[in-house]
């Protein structure tokens, strides 16, 4: 052998060594970047020999061509199924029938079953041949006769050793275990899918299935899959084994292979329960789904008297826990209003129990949703509730449909309130317009109107605010400034000398600014800054409840949305209401420094622009006339003072001549500017 044959040898099987000690152990001796390191060295020397380059080299998992379909595999063992069992009974059932048969055959020992416990990991089942010790093949369960090849993609799980460590292996050996995706990797996938409007898989089951069953293997790669074996499956007999399934076990460790660190040998019932209420405890916490215990009989000698029924074995039973999935009947859509006003769809259930808890409620967060789900009242639909993430729906079940049940549609009014709900372009939520009204977002209205950028109320905090509306003695922010100090002073908590303090904070608080008043009001989208722009721009509260969505939109900064927003916040009865109100107790601000805006050359000067220009975009034109102190509006009217009309100008320049307002040609404007 060459030398440099044995340090490409020695390069492989340190990687070998290292990848074991990561996923088998869970005890890295070495960094990430050093393993890297030693990665890249291979990498460089097959590049330059691509002679030396083997199939169980750590650097060939992906294989390059894609498969055009997956071949058939026989398996050579059966790949059996499991019998459940439900209930605590039905396992005391599974375990005196083995101690019955164990008995006949006059094989017991009158002490309890030791059990090899697992936990039953929710994936899939598949089955890997070595041979003398290379990975040959992995296949899928199938039928459990008959699996596909997924060997391509087998290979790029890098929890499955393309090599084992060691030497004495059988010179054929299967591994049976299940190939999972773990938690976190499936809401990334899913994640990733939805960015790319691909398809949403409906758990990491699926999800697994789903990506072990890619044609390309460059695909498979890149899901975040890992094994656990939990079995055998054809042994060649060359050499020796254990006599219990968790010595074998043991001894699949060694060799390389990822085995359950949770596995755990418990003695009769009362060690089964034990171990089942450990990790039902246990399950959410765990990085990959697990759907109950198998336990096994630990002895192989007991395993053979007690054999097969059917397609399962007698001697293992998965216990399972209370499903995460279950199908139910939408009765209803009823739409929530949130404190801040956003309207969830939330649909009403047929109680069913899932998770451990019974389901009558599940969000289903916003029209978009509704229409991906497509999810109609009287619809079957799959619900799941994992740990203590609310419920979910998954899918419809479509072939459950009865009839032609109407589409949902989002309300056009609040049903808390009555105000008009507003959704704005390219935003998934929909909001109840009436803020300041609402009795949803009632709390959340004042502790916003309270805070420090806002009306700044030194000594109103939430909770305080929160007692409040509990206790009726406040509906809108106006009713802050009816409190009396006897109010206040029989509060909880609260006392004469906090009464008077919070009085004085009132007091005090009603000396702001337009800004901070504007802010206060808690229009949705309008921040700080935002508000600060409008009150610089209008100067007066009345203008700004007067402005048309084009004077809005021809201020810099401000969007259709923003415009959208402010709008029909002040369309809304009731919040001008709550503002006359809060007006009349005397809020003041002392008027808008406006030198900035006179300064300019073009301030007070409006502009309407039309038409395609040639030199500059209509944007550009808006801006360059606002740098000036310019306000551009998008309609003509006899508050215009100029019209700039470009290429095609249509009807806006007709009207401006019916006024009387000067229209400028492009190349007039330009030399205006
Ligand atoms: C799972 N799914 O975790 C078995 N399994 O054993 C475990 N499945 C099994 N064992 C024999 N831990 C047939 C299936």
């Amino acid at each position: 052998m060459s030398a440099l044959q044995i340090k490409l040898n020695k390069l492989k099987d340190e990687l070998n060594y290292h990848n074991y000690r990561y996923y088998v152990l869970d005890d890295p001796e070495i960094s990430d970047s050093e393993y890297d390191k030693l990665l890249r060295e291979l990498q460089d020397i097959e590049a330059q020999h691509p002679e030396l380059i083997t199939a169980d080299s750590p650097t060939q998992r992906v294989g390059a061509v894609p498969l055009a379909e997956f071949k058939t595999v026989k398996h050579e063992m059966p790949m059996l199924s499991l019998a459940n069992a439900f209930s605590d009974e039905e396992f005391s059932e599974f375990n005196q029938r083995i101690v019955d048969i164990l008995s006949k055959a006059k094989k017991y020992n009158n002490k309890d079953i030791q059990y090899a416990a697992e936990p039953k990991l929710d994936g899939l089942a598949v089955s890997l041949l070595y041979e003398n010790g290379i990975l040959v093949q992995g296949a899928t369960r199938g039928d459990g006769t008959t699996g596909e090849d997924v060997t391509q993609n087998i290979r790029t799980i890098e929890t499955i050793p393309l090599k084992l460590l060691g030497s004495d292996f059988p010179a054929r050996l299967e591994v049976r275990g299940e190939v999972v995706m773990d938690k976190k990797g499936f809401d990334e996938l899913n994640r990733i899918q939805r960015e790319n409007n691909g398809k949403l898989f409906a758990n990491p089951r699926n999800a697994a299935a789903g990506s072990l069953r890619q044609l390309d293997s460059r695909i498979t790669a890149k899901r975040p899959l890992s094994f656990f074996c939990y079995g055998m499956g054809i042994i060649s007999d060359d050499v020796s084994l254990p006599d219990t399934h968790s010595a074998l076990m043991e001894v699949l460790k060694s060799w390389g292979l990822r085995i359950n660190p949770e596995s755990q040998i418990v003695a009769g019932v009362k060690g089964a329960q034990a171990y089942y209420q450990r990790l039902f405890d246990k399950r959410e916490s765990l990085e990959y789904e697990i759907d109950g215990i198998v336990y096994k009989v630990d002895s192989l000698e007991y395993q053979k008297i007690l054999g097969f029924v059917a397609r399962a074995p007698r001697w293992a039973i998965a216990r399972k826990f209370p499903a995460h999935e279950e199908m139910t009947k939408v009765l209803g859509i009823d739409i929530q209003v949130g404190r801040t006003g956003a309207l969830t769809p939330v649909a009403r259930l047929e109680p069913v129990f899932v998770g451990g808890v019974t389901v009558s409620n599940a969000t289903l967060h916003n029209q978009d949703e509704i229409e991906r789900l497509d999810i109609r009242v009287g619809d079957t639909v799959v619900i799941r509730r994992a740990g203590d993430v609310i419920p979910q729906v998954v899918n419809v079940v479509l072939s459950k449909r009865q009839g032609k049940p109407r589409k949902f549609k989002m309300p056009t009014h609040c049903p808390v309130c009555g105000s008009l709900v507003v959704r704005n372009e390219n935003e998934v939520v929909s909001y109840c317009s009436g803020g300041l009204f609402c009795e949803a977002q009632r709390k959340q209205a004042i502790i916003h109107f309270a805070s420090r950028k806002a009306m700044n109320i030194d000594g109103l905090g939430d909770k305080l605010i929160e007692l409040l509306v509990d206790k009726g003695l406040i509906k809108t922010s106006a009713d802050l400034y009816t409190l009396t100090h006897e109010q206040l002073a029989s509060l909880e908590r609260m006392g004469d000398k906090s009464a008077t303090k919070l009085l004085k904070a009132l007091q005090a608080s009603k000396e702001t600014t337009l800004a901070r008043f504007i802010f206060a009001l808690g229009i949705h989208d309008v921040g700080e800054t935002t508000a600060k722009t409008l009150a610089d721009h209008f100067q007066s509260l009345e203008k700004l409840e007067e402005a048309s969505f084009d004077e809005l939109l021809s201020i810099r900064d401000i969007g259709p949305v923003v415009a959208n927003n402010v709008i029909t916040f002040f369309k809304q009865k009731h919040n001008r209401e709550v503002i006359d109100a809060l007006l009349k107790t005397g809020i003041h601000w002392p008027k808008v420094n406006s030198q900035v805006s006179q300064a300019q050359p073009l301030s007070g000067k409006t502009f309407v622009i039309t038409g395609t220009l040639s030199d500059m975009s209509r944007d550009e034109a808006k801006q360059a006339l606002q740098a000036l102190g310019a306000k551009v509006t998008g309609s003509v009217s006899k508050n215009t003072d100029y019209v700039v009309a470009g290429e095609k100008p249509g009807s806006k320049v007709d009207k401006a001549r019916q006024l009387g307002v000067e229209v400028l040609t492009e190349e007039q404007f330009k030399a205006f500017l």
